[in-house]
């Protein structure tokens, strides 16, 4: 049996050795899903409803045990990580209202009349990155479940316990074990097969844009469903007509947390040049002040970077000649330290303008007028999220029109409200999660005619 050491990012201690599950076991995992289907979609809509409820409860009992894994696995800060456990009990309770509503339509036709079924797709295939274990998973599996799919989930190989945690509270909330399996391992072994097993009818991938493109070429090739959130070069837009206060108050938090290792990290500030030193004046006291250090403590702002690779990666961005403004603090070691820090790039070609970095590195560049500030939020290939600051009701409309982004914020850093669609524009990926049309991305339209 192959294992893998789980590191504690804070302090690079063993958390736990995780057995790697094998190819002949990912397809094992995914025969018994296939023979879990049938009676998995014949539970009536009720009961189905009842068990995403008693599994919600089940989340909901343990969440102050599911963030304290988090903490150890992920060095996501014990706040963050009680608000990602708590949203995967709130998008089981929002998904438990889809199986009892999930009404076809009848169309009257010449000759008789149509009826439509949403009908679940089979085994779905949920592959998960390291950044959100937590939520990521959820908005995958509870939609996904709620349609009558049956679900194998495989998280990052580093960040796996969470996951792992959430598979045994579904069975103790009744739901049955070949229903909803998680699989840890590697993304080449394990996700990979979920692109090539013709069982598989659906694969929903969070992760790099780079995979994320492998994955929609791997299903292509079986005409394969499948739903991408990739990365993102996220703009934070700031107007000098702005409450500029508050926008270089919370723009550390539009970047910097979860360390910046987030898809929607606002990690291109993008300020009116009437107001860029000022905003600069303002910004550095904010900066240096986030607290970075043990994710346990209820004060820290800031945690560690995911590994030491991904460490070596984002430092890679920061040489002598880099144009630092700032930066705040860190800890020495050991963990995955690295400080928040801003820099002053002098074009959007530079890679610190235009890469997701995905750490605590935050690019500042003035801008002219409105028509100059979509134009500079468009010069990525990514499209998912970003914000406005401004006054002017109108501009903040006319500038999130513009830009061509799937989540837009205006004098917010918001992204994610379960009620609501998340998702990308252009390279930042493909279909919509969340929000109350999600469980059609898990269901095939049936049309049936019936004569008279
Ligand atoms: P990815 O390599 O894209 O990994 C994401 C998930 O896909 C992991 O579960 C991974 O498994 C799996 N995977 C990897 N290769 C696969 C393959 N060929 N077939 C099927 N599944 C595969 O991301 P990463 O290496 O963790 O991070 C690299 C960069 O991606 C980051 O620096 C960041 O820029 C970006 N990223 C973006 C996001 C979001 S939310 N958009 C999230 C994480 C990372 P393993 O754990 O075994 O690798």
């Amino acid at each position: 049996m192959t294992t893998f050491d789980v590191i504690n990012p804070a302090t690079e201690q063993v958390v736990r050795s995780v057995a790697l599950t094998t190819l002949e076991e990912t397809d094992a995992a995914i025969a018994r899903a296939q023979a879990a289907y049938p009676a998995w979609k014949a539970v009536s809509p009720g009961d189905r409803a009842r068990l995403l409820r008693r599994f919600a409860d089940a989340v909901d009992a343990d969440i102050e045990n599911l963030a304290q894994l988090e903490v150890t696995n992920s060095g996501h800060t014990i706040g963050n990580a009680r608000w990602e456990a708590g949203n995967v009990r709130d998008v089981l309770n929002y998904y438990s209202a889809a199986p009892e509503r999930l009404n076809g339509k009848q169309i009257p036709v010449p000759g008789g009349v149509n009826i439509t079924f949403q009908e679940p797709l089979g085994v779905v295939g949920v592959i998960v990155p390291w950044n959100f274990p937590m939520p990521i998973a959820g908005w995958g599996f509870a939609p996904a479940l709620a349609a009558g799919n049956t679900v194998v989930l495989k998280p990052a190989e580093v960040t796996p316990l969470t996951a792992l945690r959430l598979a045994e509270l579904a069975r103790e909330a009744g739901i049955p074990e070949d229903v909803f399996q998680v699989l840890p391992g590697k993304g080449s072994v394990v996700g990979q097969r979920f692109v090539e097993h013709p069982a598989v009818r659906k694969v929903v991938f969070t992760g790099s844009t780079e995979v994320g493109k492998q994955i929609m070429a791997g299903c292509a090739a079986q005409v394969k469903r499948v739903t991408l959130e990739l990365g993102g070069k996220n703009a934070n837009i700031i107007f000098a007509d702005s409450d500029l206060e508050k926008a270089a108050a919370t723009a550390p938090y539009g970047v910097f947390d979860n360390a910046g290792q987030d898809c929607c990290a606002r990690s291109l500030i993008l300020v009116q040049a009437s107001v860029y030193d000022r905003f600069m004046e303002l910004l550095e006291p904010a900066v240096r002040g986030v607290v970075v250090g043990d994710p346990g403590s209820e004060k820290t702002e800031m945690g560690p970077l995911i590994s030491a690779a991904h460490k070596a990666k984002v430092s890679s961005y920061i040489t002598d000649a880099s144009p630092v403004a700032f930066r705040g603090s860190a800890p020495e070691g050991p963990g995955y330290w690295f400080p928040p820090t801003v820099v002053t790039p002098g074009t959007l070609q530079d890679p610190l303008a235009a890469d997701e970095i995905f750490g605590p590195v935050v690019a500042v560049v003035p801008f002219g007028d409105e028509t100059d500030a979509v134009t500079m939020a468009n010069h990525t290939d990514y499209g998912l999220s970003g914000s406005i600051w401004t006054r002017d009701v109108g501009r903040a409309l006319r500038v999130a029109r513009g830009v061509e982004s799937g989540n837009l914020s205006v004098n917010s850093h918001s992204s994610v409200r379960y009620w609501t669609p998340f998702g990308g524009f252009k390279q930042s990926g493909l279909g919509r999660e969340l929000g109350p049309d999600a469980v059609d991305a898990f269901t095939e339209t049936k049309n049936v005619f019936l004569s008279t």
